[in-house]
């Protein structure tokens, strides 16, 4: 390594989780001048809601989404829907800046023409956490997810295809993104609670965007 970059190796890195499944360590952190004012945009548009499972719990994760379809969680189920439930109105559009992160993050773990048409953008505040699930609502299970975290760091915890399956631990900070494809995606996965502290940049918390080809 060059003398004079031992201070801050921001160089992004690439890391094999399973097969089909891609950790870029850093390949967000160009777009964040980009991403987190388009973010706040999107959010005055959909602001974050904490959605109820078709089992009567509300989530401690806080949602919206952006993009021509958008996941949602009701009494009645889950499902992609064109339409945010609580304005009536479209989801906000899915912004340059996000879609061409998505699709240089597939590419980059060997999916080119990835097409996301829906980005659920998901915030985690102190303690909130994701039970272990599959992501089964999508159409197209042939197309890959592309998740980018940013933020305060979490746990993310990675399984196999059956629930009962032992998971591996992989923290997940800001700037990172993880591409799920291949047999691994429908692999179980979830997130421990968040632990408390300050990021510089985003204060309190973590947003995760997932991006995905719904419809
Ligand atoms: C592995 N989100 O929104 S992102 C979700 O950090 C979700 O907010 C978590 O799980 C979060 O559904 C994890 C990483 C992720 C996303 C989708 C996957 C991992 C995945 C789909 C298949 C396998
Ligand atoms: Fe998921």
């Amino acid at each position: 390594m060059d003398l004079f970059e031992t201070v801050a190796d921001v160089r992004p890195s690439r890391e094999a989780i399973a097969e089909g499944a891609v950790l870029l360590r850093g390949f967000a952190r160009p777009f964040e001048d980009d991403l987190i004012p388009a973010l706040r945009e999107i959010v005055a548009q959909a602001p974050f809601r904490h959605m109820t499972t078709p089992g009567g719990h509300q989530m401690s994760v806080a949602m919206t989404n952006c993009g021509g379809s958008g996941w949602v969680t009701d009494r009645s189920g889950y499902r992609y829907d064109g339409l945010d439930p609580q304005s009536g109105k479209p989801w906000p559009a899915m912004p340059p800046s996000f879609r061409t992160l998505a699709e240089e993050a597939a590419a980059e773990a060997g999916f080119n023409g990835f097409a996301p048409d829906a980005c659920l953008i998901n915030r985690y505040q102190p303690g909130a956490r994701m039970s272990l699930h599959q992501d089964r609502d999508e159409n197209d299970f042939g197309a890959p997810i592309v998740s980018v975290s940013l933020g305060l760091p979490a746990i993310f915890l990675f399984g196999g295809l059956a629930r009962s399956d032992k998971t591996r631990r992989y923290r997940l900070e800001h700037g990172d993104i993880v591409v799920w494809g291949g047999p691994a995606r429908l692999a179980f996965h979830g997130v421990a609670p968040l632990a408390d502290s300050e990021h510089a940049l985003m204060g309190r918390q973590r947003i995760n965007l997932t991006f995905r080809r719904a419809r």
